[in-house]
């Protein structure tokens, strides 16, 4: 319906602007070294791979310490490189195929569900996460643009962002926030839960999956954002919200996260609905691995998010 004929774009977003740490720009290439693209073929996919990212020099632009506004740490390279992403999802939602964005760091999730929502604007969007990424130029403590990208996304507070953002103002449809909805939270700042509660969002917490389970929230958080079910739905998945016993290798870990079990039947469950229309998979690190079995749990972590989204756990 949203997607013809198992088409898959593989955009890869080598991105580490977002955040401090080294390494997390290596994320694409360690998912398709442990074989990205041989195991959505295995699942009879087509997949064309994008690069919007190739003709910059990254490192280069990461090392600019000019690239400051405000508290704000490289607002231009994290809003050039966005665009070229925002755009490479646009094409993918115009040919009918299904975008999946490999990170790299999570403020490329702003470009990935702002072009899901301007493509589909009663589209669903679920953030699977530690945490809200909410987080607005005047709020965030760290001043690092990979826990602000919903709200870029969503329009929110304008007057304090990066003149480099004014793009994003002119994208038709923003994020709305009864249509987005978020699992795995457990590191929440303070000015982020106010954002969420103001604005009604949809939060389903570890305290959540705990409480009613992980099948209920996941049927909750669909029927908050796609209340119709026959709405096309994004997932933006940092690896971060399953628990660090599976997934060592990410910049932001949390304890007391959710089991790779239910971190992937969260993502069975919205292959078995068939509305699944984007997937960002973000945050894998590999340089910040202690042991080579951190590296091959993180990276496969990452691969089986990948399987399950694209049926391979449907019979
Ligand atoms: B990630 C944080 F303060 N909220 O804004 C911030 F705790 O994409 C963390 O979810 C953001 O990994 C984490 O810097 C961003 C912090
Ligand atoms: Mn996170
Ligand atoms: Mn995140
Ligand atoms: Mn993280």
């Amino acid at each position: 319906k949203f997607v013809s004929a198992r088409k898959v774009t593989v955009i890869r977003a080598p991105f580490s602007g977002g955040q401090g740490k080294g390494g997390v720009e290596d994320g694409p290439d360690k998912m398709e070294e442990f074989g990205l693209l041989r195991d959505i073929a295995e699942l009879g996919w087509t997949a064309t791979v994008d690069d919007p990212l190739a003709k910059f020099d990254l490192a280069t632009l990461k090392a600019d310490p000019s690239d400051v506004y405000g508290n704000c740490k490289r607002p231009k390279m994290v809003s050039d490189c966005c665009r070229l992403i925002f755009d490479a999802a646009t094409a993918a939602h115009e040919n009918k195929t299904l975008p999946v964005t490999v990170g790299g760091d999570h403020s490329i999730g702003m470009a990935t569900i702002l072009a899901f929502a301007n493509a589909h604007p009663d589209g669903g969007i679920l953030w699977i996460d530690a945490h809200a990424d909410i987080n607005t130029p005047s709020t965030t403590p760290s001043g690092n643009l990979h826990g602000c990208p919903v709200a870029f996304a969503m329009g929110l507070e304008e007057d304090s962002w990066p003149p480099h953002f004014d793009w994003i103002k002119q994208v038709k449809h923003k994020v709305r926030p009864d249509r987005i909805a978020y699992i795995g939270l457990r590191d929440v700042d303070p000015g982020e839960k106010k954002l969420l509660k103001e604005l009604g969002i949809a939060a389903y917490s570890m305290y959540h999956v705990d409480k009613y389970g992980i099948n209920k929230v996941v049927e909750m958080a669909l029927q908050r954002v796609n209340p119709s079910g026959n709405k096309p739905v994004h997932v933006s998945y940092d690896v971060d919200a399953i628990d660090p016993l599976y997934v060592a290798a990410t910049g932001t870990p949390v304890r007391g996260g959710l089991s790779l079990r239910e971190g992937l039947f969260l993502v069975e469950e919205i292959a078995a609905t068939g509305n699944l229309a984007g997937l960002d998979i973000v945050e894998v690190n590999p340089a910040l691995a202690s042991t080579e079995t951190h590296i091959v749990d993180t990276v496969n972590a990452g691969l089986s998010i990948a399987r399950c989204a694209l049926g391979e756990t449907i019979l």
